[in-house]
């Protein structure tokens, strides 16, 4: 199965791509993280990005926050589909991060998420690896299907409370 990568732009970004990983991992999915910078560590980030798909990964996450150029310069260095996550690290509150993530030129595009939504994320790459994988597409069916059975549960409960 192909990997996925996470990378982030500093250590500080861990507990906001947490649940990314957490997402995976229910999932079976197999990941690898770092810690990359497009601002502090160009030569590496474009290295490993270059790298990326001969070293068995299928899609990048890549989350940052302020003027986050991570996405978008992973993404410039190979044709694998980039998912960016825009992290709030600032006091802009996300918005400079999801800016510099999402608006990108054409040719060469992030698929970005909600600032901070790391969980989506790591569901898209899922379904990403689902078009050509059975087992992951199975997983996510019946993540789909708990998640109603769920959401059926609480508006039972929510109706009978208000009955
Ligand atoms: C961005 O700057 C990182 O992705 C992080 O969100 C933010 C702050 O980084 P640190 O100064 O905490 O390392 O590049």
């Amino acid at each position: 199965m192909k990997k996925v990568a996470i990378v982030m732009g500093s250590d500080s970004d861990l507990p906001k791509v947490q649940p990314a990983a957490d997402k995976l991992k229910s999932l079976g999915i197999p990941f690898e993280v770092r810690v990359l910078s497009a601002h502090r560590t160009p030569d590496v980030a474009a290295s490993f990005s270059a790298t990326a798909e001969e070293n068995g990964f299928g899609v990048i996450i890549a989350a940052a926050g302020k003027a986050a150029h991570l996405a978008g310069a992973i993404a410039a260095n190979t044709i694998l589909p980039v998912i960016g996550i825009p992290i709030k690290a600032s006091a802009l509150e996300g918005m400079d991060a999801l800016l510099s993530t999402v608006q990108m030129p054409p040719g060469i595009p992030v698929a970005t998420v909600a600032i901070d939504g790391a969980a989506n994320a790591a569901v898209l790459a899922a379904q990403m690896l689902a078009l050509s994988d059975e087992d992951v597409r199975a997983k996510l069916v019946a993540m789909r299907e708990k998640m109603t059975a769920d959401v059926l549960k609480k508006d039972e409960e929510i109706r009978a409370q208000f009955a």
